[in-house]
Parts: C-alpha cells; structure tokens; sequence
C-alpha cells in the first residue's frame, strides 16, 4: 500500500504545482513587470513529474532516469542560480548553451519532458478509442522523434509495445476516465505558459530551438 499511497494523489499534485507556476507567470512584481520564473520552484514542480513514468512500466526506466538525471542537474544548478534565465545567461557568456550536460541544454530537454506529457494528455483526451500505446506514440512523434537518433527512436517505438493499456494507466493513478480528464486538461493549460516561457527565454537570446 505504500505504493498506491504514493501515487495516490499524484495527478493532482502535479497538476497543482504547475498551476502555481502558471500563476507566477502571470503575475506582476512590485515594478509591475513580468516575474522571473525561480529555478528552485521550477525544479520542484518537474520532479513531481517523474512519478508518471512509475505506471509506464519497466520499459520505460531508462526514459525515466534520462528526466530524473536532467531535473537533478537543474537542482544542483538552483543551488548557485536564482532564476531559469540566469543559467542561460551564463551559457552564453561561456559558449556552452548546447554543449553536452550544460545546464542549458538540460533545460530544453526537461523542457521536452514536459511538453512530451502534455502531448500526452492531449491525445489521451482527443478519443476513448486510443490505446496508451497509440496516444504515447503520436505524442513522441509530435515532441521528440524529430531531435531523436534512429536508434533511440527505434528502441522508444519497441518499448510502446510494453505501454499498459489506458485502463491500468487510470487504476495505477487511482483515477478514473472523468477525474483523470478533468487533471489532464487542467495540466495542459497549465503548462502551456511555462512551455512558452522556457522557449521565450531561448529565443529572445537568438537561439533557435532546432536541436
Ligand atoms: C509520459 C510520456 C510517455 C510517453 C512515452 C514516450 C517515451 C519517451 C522516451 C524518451 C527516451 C529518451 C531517450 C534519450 C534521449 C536523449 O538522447 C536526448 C538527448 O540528451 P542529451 O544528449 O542532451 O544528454 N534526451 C532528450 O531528448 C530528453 C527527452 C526527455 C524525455 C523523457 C520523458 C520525460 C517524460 C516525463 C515523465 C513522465
């Protein structure tokens, strides 16, 4: 049962933690400017995430770790930098924004996570009549497969075949087809504008986001 306590209510936080990013973002500070998105608060809110791949299954441990791995860098990088757009500012300076392991590039593909996730919830909203297995496959091909080796691709698309099906997926989060649609849409239009905000931060800095 510890387990089932775990990821009780996990959708919930998740979904509940990035509305209060969304939130910040939406808010003025004191000069009535837009807010700094905090690397701290950031990094919390992804690991929560993490606990969705617990109810993927074993396959999909090493995209696990691969998000754990990039969050927990992002952790260690808190501890010297306020805001998101402070390790970008220091790559730059240092000509590392896409060197292997920076901070940077870190963030784009935590990025990538998340926008995986959300790709996710969409098509699992789109029909009843997609398998897990059909719902994570088009996501990936929307978010990652474009930045993927063939390799990667290739082991992503055999692993699909372990995907449980949507209704061990609801049982496994302890929700049902109605409550687990109400938190999916609630998490992508929470993560839109912190998607937006993170690839702002590139953009604005003359980086493409092509990689
Ligand atoms: C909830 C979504 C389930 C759908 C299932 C889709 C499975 C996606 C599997 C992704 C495998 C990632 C393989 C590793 C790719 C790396 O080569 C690249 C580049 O890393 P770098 O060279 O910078 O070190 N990494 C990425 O592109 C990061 C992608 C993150 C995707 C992880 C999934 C996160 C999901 C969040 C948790 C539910």
């Amino acid at each position: 049962t510890a387990r089932k306590t775990a990821t009780m209510a996990s959708l919930s936080l998740i979904v509940g933690s990035f509305e209060e990013l969304a939130k910040l973002l939406n808010s003025r500070n004191g000069r009535g400017c837009k807010t700094d998105l905090r690397l701290d608060v950031f990094c919390e809110a992804c690991s929560l995430v993490s606990v969705l791949f617990n109810c993927l299954g074993l396959a999909f441990k090493f995209a696990r770790m691969e998000y754990v791995t990039k969050v927990q860098n992002l952790v260690e990088a808190s501890k010297a930098y306020d805001n998101l757009h402070d390790i970008l500012d220091m790559d730059i300076a240092n000509d590392t924004v896409k060197a292997p392991g920076s901070h940077s590039r870190n963030l784009r593909r935590v990025r990538q996570g998340l926008d995986l996730v959300r790709a996710l919830f969409e098509q699992f909203l789109s029909t009843n009549d997609y398998s897990l297995k059909e719902a994570a496959s088009t996501a990936y091909a929307q978010v990652c497969a474009p930045y993927h080796s063939w390799t990667v691709r290739a082991a992503v698309s055999a692993g699909m075949y372990t995907l449980p099906t949507r209704e061990q997926l609801l049982l496994r989060l302890n929700e049902t087809d109605q409550s687990a649609g109400k938190k999916m849409r609630r998490f992508i239009n929470a993560s839109v504008p912190v998607i937006e905000y993170i690839d702002e931060l590139f953009i604005s800095r003359n980086i493409k986001l092509n990689w």
